[in-house]
């Protein structure tokens, strides 16, 4: 097992990297910018490394920087944590030819997955359903304007370098085709330097649920069931349940076994997520992450097991710890992002923690790098905590993350928090009757 890792994250998922290791008994190392000399991820680790000024491509986007305090500190291996270098395989690759273990699957499998059409064309040849559409990537406005007439309008021109929903446009009928395609290609080359776009027909009303996968270097590959990640404004997420309040018993075992499944033959290393729009009763495949989710902790509240610490173990080169039918499924949790802004308009509000109560009790969690008198730098993502909540059932599940964001007090800044009281208080949302689109209809309606 490694002795000493790299944590090339800040945050709240820094906290939780150096929580597994700490657990598992190996020691820690921060990097930092200089806005995050004060902050809780500095003060936990064993060492700390400042690897530049507060921008994040000076510092934990600066490759070398981070290498350099590996090599110095005496690392034997790096935990990218989420976003910055987490997806990044020429990052991954360079980690491992200076000596280090990455702790993440191969290169090879993070390039697959972040080139959505190659991601596509290998999830579809190992039997995972996709939406129907373009056979890889349109060569021309005359080819989009065939794969349109034979998907059937409306249709969604995508970014093959894509994600997150840059590059996305809708069109729906052939007058509109022309122009979603120019502005999708346009978008798409101004956000990733690459304006390759593919096809499919447009889901009206889809919830999006994944599929949370592990595996290891010896053949083995498990899932944790599925997560509700719906509610979402703008491609951020806000709140994620598991299950899913929209899938029964038999849906939930038919995609989870055929996620695992796929892992499996992709010989994948490490935890990852199968992405699914699910729409009357049928699943279709959107992308694959090939890192741990902010989100992750659900998934661990509901079967009690720790997946930073499977995914250190399995990048150590050490077999899966749990068989499939060893991973017990327990009750329901639901987990509230909690934003450092303004509960209506969503502007960022950085500035001084002036009095900071987390909630407690049985089954609540919280995962935050928050410290009272602690000041959020305006540099970075304004997500400042999760609450994370299980329940026997969703009710009893539903009626514990009242009580504790009832008690949750974040004072000095404006927070999402009063957002997700209300939000968690909607009879749509106590039904579970929700789709993608569901949160930015209901904030117009309010
Ligand atoms: C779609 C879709 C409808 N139909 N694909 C958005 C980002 C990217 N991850 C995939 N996305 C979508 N793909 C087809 N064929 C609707 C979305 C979408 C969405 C997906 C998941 C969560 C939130 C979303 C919000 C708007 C659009």
């Amino acid at each position: 097992m490694f002795e000493k890792v790299l944590i090339a994250n800040r945050g709240e998922i820094a906290l939780r990297s150096h929580r597994a290791c700490r657990e598992m008994g190996i020691r820690t190392v921060a990097v930092h910018s200089t806005a995050d000399a004060d902050a809780m991820h500095v003060r936990l680790a064993d060492e700390s490394v400042c690897i530049g000024p507060p921008p994040s491509k000076d510092s934990y986007l600066n490759i070398p920087a981070i290498l350099s305090a590996a090599a110095i500190t005496g690392a034997d291996a790096i935990h990218p944590g989420i976003g910055f270098m987490s997806e990044n395989a020429v990052f991954a690759e360079m980690v491992e030819q200076h000596g280090f273990a990455f702790i993440g699957p191969t290169p090879e499998h993070i390039r697959i997955m972040g080139d959505k059409v190659t991601a596509k064309q290998t999830v579809k040849g190992l039997g995972l359903p996709t939406v129907p559409g373009s056979d890889g990537a349109l060569a021309n406005l005359d080819d989009a304007k065939k794969n349109a007439d034979s998907i059937g309008y409306p249709v969604l021109i995508k970014a093959a370098a894509g994600g997150g929903g840059k590059g996305m446009k809708v069109a729906r009928s052939a007058a509109e085709i022309e122009e979603a395609y120019s502005l999708a290609r346009n978008e798409a080359r101004a956000a990733f330097g690459n304006d390759e776009v593919y096809m499919e027909k447009y889901l009206e009303k889809p919830r999006h649920i994944e599929v949370q996968l592990l595996g290891d270097t010896y053949g083995n590959a498990v899932h944790f069931g599925e997560r509700d990640c719906s509610i979402q404004r703008r491609h951020q997420k806000v709140i994620e349940e598991a299950p899913s309040p929209g899938l029964n018993a038999s849906k939930r075992a038919e995609i989870g076994a055929l996620a695992a499944d796929v892992i499996r033959r992709l010989g994948y290393r490490g935890v990852g997520t199968i992405e699914f729009l699910y729409e009357n009763g049928e699943f279709y495949f959107i992308e694959m992450n090939t890192r741990l989710q902010i989100e992750h902790t659900i998934s661990e509240m509901i079967t009690g097991i720790d997946l930073v610490r499977e995914q250190i173990r399995v990048a150590a080169g050490l077999p899966l710890s749990y068989k499939q039918d060893e991973i017990e499924f327990s009750g329901h949790a639901i987990e509230c992002r909690i934003n450092a802004e303004n509960p209506e308009t969503f502007v960022p509000s950085p500035g001084k923690i002036v009095g900071y109560h987390p909630p407690g009790g049985l089954d609540v969690r919280v995962d935050s790098a928050l410290y009272d008198g602690y000041r959020v730098p305006p540099h970075y993502d304004s997500m400042i905590a999760k609450l994370v909540v299980r329940g026997n059932n969703r009710n009893e599940c539903l009626l514990r993350l009242r009580r504790a964001l009832e008690e949750f007090v974040i004072g000095g800044i404006d927070t999402t928090l009063p957002l997700h009281r209300r939000l968690i208080s909607d009879s749509d949302f106590i039904n579970g009757d929700y789709d993608i689109h569901w949160l930015e209809k209901w904030l117009e309606r309010k």
